[in-house]
């Protein structure tokens, strides 16, 4: 596997690629063009940039993060053809420049759902965390403003406002799609995207669904064992895979973590390995990466990614806002940099453990 850190940008993230240069073990970022809105074809020039920006500080554009598909595809509506022309384009384009994995997700209107951006914890750092009630409590418009006034003036991954000032047509949109037909709209975007993929070896990686189940009434479907395995079986190709997340597939505790990873061999393509405190099965909090800070066992995580082989790139996800950091919540660079070392440390382990036996 291959330790990275999501990074978004110099326009837009706090931290540098120097600073993350200085994190043993980290060899590349996973990042994306921040600044486009989805639907949008990349321009060739701006994807080497980026790259070369990488390269120069001594690190590797690893994949991704994200291509994000428009809603007219998720939502299937007559003119999704064209934003999926669009999208063939942009990996085009990524294939030509050496870019091999893309990550994304088929959230309808929401990206990744939390009500709280700064919960403070015992210790005095601060997490993002869910709670159901706060959640069946507010209306779809609310969410969007309660999650602005929290983000400390940064624009959050799938909250940006030019698409949030339109949902309830968002909303809208989505008023006959159930799970059924996003499943067949996911079916037709793979099935087109498919042959450029081929062509440049790129792989796709679906995020799962955060949290993995339905928010505001609006389907959600990758969010679990069995609807991941059926993706994975309807467009039968191995660059049709999976990012494995195990925050997000971990908000339903019923997910057993590293039995999925198993079941993934081979369609497994980008890890974000976190970890969540439960309060209560309706109320969680992104803790420290440790196993002791929260509900999940790490090592067993990270011991089925070694188990089936897996050699992709691996990122901490969130971190705590820990020592003062102010940063964009979730992607301050102190806790993810522990949280890097950590999982390295427990990959060493067992790959040691393993080689000796
Ligand atoms: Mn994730």
């Amino acid at each position: 596997m291959q330790m990275t850190l999501r990074w978004y940008g110099s326009k837009y993230d706090t931290v540098t690629l120097q600073q993350i240069r200085q994190i043993p073990g980290v060899t590349g970022v996973i990042s994306t063009l921040y600044g486009t809105a989805p639907g949008e074809v990349w321009e060739t020039e701006d994807i080497l940039a980026l790259k070369k920006e990488i390269e120069n500080a001594g690190l590797i554009l690893a994949g991704i993060e994200s291509v994000n598909v428009h809603d007219a595809i998720k939502a299937g509506t007559p003119d999704r053809d064209k934003y999926i022309d669009n999208y063939i384009t942009t990996l085009e384009r990524l294939g030509q420049a050496d870019i091999h994995l893309v990550c994304y997700n088929f959230m309808p209107v929401f990206d990744w759902t939390r009500t709280e951006l700064a919960r403070v914890r015992p210790d005095g750092s601060t997490v993002l965390a869910y709670t159901q009630e706060a959640v069946d409590a507010l209306r779809p418009e609310e969410m969007f403003s309660s999650i602005e006034k929290d983000a400390g003036g940064t624009v959050l991954p799938g909250w940006e406002p030019e698409r949030m000032g339109h949902i309830k047509e968002l909303f809208a949109l989505y008023r006959d799609v159930d799970d059924e037909k996003l499943f067949a709209n996911l079916k037709y975007f793979l099935e087109r995207i498919m042959p450029v993929c081929d062509k440049y070896d790129i792989n796709m990686a679906i995020h799962p669904d955060d949290p993995a189940w339905s928010v505001f009434g609006l389907p959600r479907i990758i969010i679990n064992k069995a609807n991941i395995l059926r993706m994975t079986k309807m467009v039968d190709n191995p660059h049709n895979g999976v990012t494995f997340c195990s925050g997000s597939y971990g908000t339903n505790l019923e997910n057993d973590l590293p039995d999925m990873i198993r079941s993934l061999k081979g369609r497994l393509h980008f890890a974000h390995v976190r970890n969540l405190k439960f309060n209560s099965p309706t109320d969680f909090e992104e803790s420290a990466h440790l196993s002791s800070d929260g509900t999940f066992d790490m090592y067993d995580i990270m011991l089925a990614l070694y188990d089936i082989g897996f050699d992709g790139p691996i990122r901490p996800d969130h971190g705590r806002m820990i020592w003062g950091e102010q940063a964009m919540p979730g992607y301050g660079l102190y806790d993810r940099a522990l949280g890097a070392t950590y999982l390295n440390g427990l990959w060493e382990a067992i790959e040691k453990q393993h080689s000796r036996a």
